[in-house]
């Protein structure tokens, strides 16, 4: 009876410990626009579920004010931790202030806030855009030999990626005076938009025969980009080439097929390196690095169907 008495209280014990360390952990993401943003979403929800995380997830439809909403509504539920994909750069500083006069810590995932506290968040977990930009135009400048009229599908107007990307890709074409982007929109990051504005910018170029690139700033606007091509009689990836970001299954499917030439990878897997630096904190560490980068390849015909059978899709 002793024995049981003991085994009972031991596992009693385990079982508050457990839930005493079990956490719960607001996340405010973006939305769902592009495949790469789902694929991100289902990695940090399953990552969660596998830790024995309670995760509060918030879809914002691509709206910062719903963003913010979320995170006041994590701050009055007294989660553990906050976890923000920004939709945009600016705006951020008086909810993160919020966050830390509530003493919740605040992990930013992905895009960037624009803060001049950068103590109001723990650090960001997220690719480098810039890099992205350039690989990005250093694959199209060899390819074309530095000779090339592109057109250009924007990202969200204001978002870190955006902004990364179309620096990075335009200081690295500024080396080759025959190398032009002549058009230059955002499509939101959206396959529709992508194809709608790539459908109107080869009308207003009559026709598309003149311009020898497209380049989009994540796969969803390539794919939309790739049917306004064929809808105008021409061959993406060989009479228009086609550069774009994210890696996802869809895009490396295109490039198999020869539509889509080059897709820079950025790893949707940010969950568990943004639940460690949680756990960190929570055991007393309280200096991070205010950015822990996240790479990827690059994928073009020659290693994309290996990837592809890499990660298990036909
Ligand atoms: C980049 C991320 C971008 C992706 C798009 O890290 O913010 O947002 O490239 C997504 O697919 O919409």
């Amino acid at each position: 009876m002793k024995d049981l008495f003991k085994t009972l209280t031991l596992a009693a014990a385990i079982g508050i410990s457990a839930t005493a360390n079990a956490i719960t952990v607001g996340f405010a993401q973006v939305g769902s626009e592009s495949g790469w943003r789902t694929s991100f979403s289902e990695s940090v929800k399953a990552e969660a579920e596998k830790r024995g995380i309670t995760l509060k997830f918030s879809d914002a439809q691509q709206k910062q004010e719903n963003q913010i909403k979320a995170v006041r509504s994590f701050i009055a539920q007294r989660v553990d931790a906050i976890l923000i994909a920004p939709v945009v750069e600016t705006g951020w500083q008086p909810v993160l202030m919020e966050a830390k006069r509530a003493r919740i810590p605040v992990v930013i995932l992905d895009r960037n806030v624009s803060v001049t506290d950068h103590s109001l968040y723990l650090t960001r977990i997220a690719p480098d855009f810039e890099v992205e930009g350039q690989r990005a135009a250093s694959w199209l400048t060899e390819k074309t030999q530095g000779k090339c009229n592109i057109l250009e599908l924007q990202g969200t107007v204001g978002s870190s990626a955006a902004l990364g990307r179309m620096k990075g890709f335009n200081e690295t074409i500024a080396k080759f005076p025959e190398t032009k982007i002549v058009r230059s929109q955002t499509a939101e990051f959206t396959r529709a938009k992508g194809k709608e504005v790539l459908e109107t910018m080869l009308k207003a170029e009559g026709g598309g025969k003149n311009i020898c690139a497209i380049w989009a700033h994540n796969d969803e606007m390539a794919l939309g980009a790739i049917q306004a091509i064929k809808e105008a009689g021409l061959k993406p990836g060989k009479d228009i080439l086609i550069v774009s970001v994210d890696a996802v299954d869809d895009a490396l499917k295109a490039i198999v097929a020869g539509e889509i030439n080059v897709s820079v990878e950025l790893s949707p897997h940010l969950g568990g390196p943004a639940f460690d630096v949680i756990n960190e904190y929570r055991g007393g560490k309280k200096e991070f690095d205010k950015w822990i980068r996240m790479g990827g390849a690059v994928y073009t015909a020659d290693n994309a169907a290996a990837e592809l059978t890499k990660r298990g899709v036909k």
